[in-house]
């Protein structure tokens, strides 16, 4: 029986220097090489990428560099790769206004094929291998936009020799709240695979579901501390003619990144000092060569108490991290810093994101927790809910611990992905850390984000 065999990746970001570290820069660098450097080893018939191969639409000369000297290793061995764009490797205001963009300029000198609302035939020798249908990315108007790329093609779509695939750079039902397109209107058409980016954990978490064509590869490393704790990794599908379509096989593969872990402390009501001491010998604990370490406090200061948290000393406890983000969401007890409803959204944030629980269970949760405070009299939601999450928490911690990833306890306010930041804003190669000398650990007062309070909602960003 016929197979054909390609790999699927996505959201490589390149370019993207976190925290303003160079270091970032080559991990995203190094992520994608390694990626393509595995999917070369499957010798795949050819390569889908689903958008945002950059971070920026203007990459500057060494990220345009970076990206040569990783993609020319398939040109080598003669494995195509099909690329759409993402939110943000390519402003369309900008490239029908020069005439073309980044993506055309890597097609132009052979090492990708572009597709921007089009389908290819691929070949090899001289024999068709599949039809790659690609749209830009679309947002809130895919659906529409889909159907109409689909009419306008659909001739071509009816062939089925061949594998069809789409590819798409959109949020689906079932990943993010604010989803682009559902499955269901996806799977109205008769493509045998559909590969999806922009969403950059892997997606459904388990691929053995029946009937399911829709996937999601996630991103070649972690953009966001949201997507700590999760796989990094690419596809490999193996299709098979059944006489009537293609049945796919996706099978998911990991590669290693650099390493990350995130700690979480709630102190409860204390003083400043404690806070201080207990974070130091926190941060001496988890310290380890090269890896980004968050550290989430949380708690309120007693009142009357100098209550003060500088951040940048607490940074400083550390000596082997590559970077420490500190999340101050202490506040000070005099202060009600957060309403009941805040509280209980904060928890469902926590639960449903971090550890994938269901809202009819959070729901069942949060009433336990109001039956406790009328049996004990205790009217502190937050109290008695972060004492019965943090045994939870700590559980968590240690069994994912095991297995050497971390997760990412949003306690800080609802994720809103519409609300990302601008692609280019704050990430722009700054002057300042080129200057700094190299044996100077960390650019004081440069890049710290003042939590003020508990009120700033945290962003995922795509
Ligand atoms: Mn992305």
């Amino acid at each position: 029986m016929e197979k054909i065999i390609w790999c699927h990746c996505s959201d490589a970001h390149l370019g993207y220097r976190q925290y303003n570290k160079l270091e970032r820069f080559e991990d995203f660098g190094k992520a994608f090489n390694t990626c393509i450097k595995m999917i070369i080893e499957k010798n795949p018939d050819f390569v889908i990428f689903t958008g945002d191969l950059f971070e920026h639409y203007n990459p500057s000369p060494p990220e345009i560099i970076q990206s040569i000297g990783i993609l020319e290793q398939l040109k080598e061995k003669e494995i195509p790769i099909y690329v759409i764009s993402g939110n943000h490797d390519v402003s369309y205001a900008l490239s029908k206004r020069y005439g073309g963009n980044i993506l055309h300029l890597l097609e132009e000198i052979g090492l990708i094929h572009y597709l921007d609302d089009d389908v290819a035939l691929v070949q090899k020798n001289n024999k068709p291998k599949a039809l790659i249908a690609g749209l830009r990315y679309y947002g809130k108007k895919t659906p529409d936009k889909l159907k109409e790329f689909y009419e306008n093609n659909k001739e071509k779509f009816v062939r089925s020799d061949i594998p069809k695939i789409l590819m798409l750079h959109s949020f689906i039902e079932g990943t993010v709240v604010n989803f682009d397109i559902t499955p269901y209107a996806l799977n109205l058409y008769p493509f045998d695979y559909i590969a999806m980016g922009h969403y950059h954990i892997k997606w459904p978490s388990d691929f053995h579901i029946d009937n399911n064509k829709i996937f999601f590869s996630g991103a070649t490393e972690h953009r966001s501390s949201t997507e700590w704790g999760h796989d990094r990794g690419f596809i490999t599908v193996e299709a098979t003619n059944t006489g009537k379509n293609w049945a796919v096989k996706p099978e998911f593969t990991s590669f290693p990144v650099r390493p990350k872990k995130i700690i979480f402390k709630d102190f409860g009501i204390t003083t400043a000092d404690t806070i201080v001491n207990t974070t130091k010998s926190l941060i001496e604990k988890n310290d380890e060569d090269g890896i980004l370490l968050r550290i989430i406090l949380k708690g309120s200061i007693k009142t009357g108490e100098f209550s003060f948290i500088n951040t940048q000393t607490l940074k400083s406890f550390s000596k082997k991290s590559l970077y420490v983000d500190i999340i101050n969401s202490i506040t000070s007890s005099s202060i009600t810093s957060k309403t009941e409803v805040s509280e209980r959204e904060a928890i469902t944030e926590v639960l449903k994101n971090n550890f994938n629980i269901k809202q009819e269970i959070i729901n069942d949760y949060i009433a336990l927790i109001e039956n406790i405070m009328k049996i004990s009299n205790d009217k502190n939601f937050e109290k008695i809910s972060s004492e019965i999450l943090n045994e939870f928490i700590t559980k968590n911690l240690e069994n994912i611990e095991k297995s050497q990833s971390f997760v990412e306890l949003n306690i800080l306010g609802p994720i809103d992905p519409e609300k990302e930041p601008k692609a280019r804003q704050g990430s722009k190669t700054e002057p300042k850390v080129k200057k700094a000398p190299a044996d100077k650990k960390e650019p004081s007062g440069s890049t710290t984000k003042k939590t003020k309070k508990s009120k700033s909602p945290r962003l995922t960003s795509f």
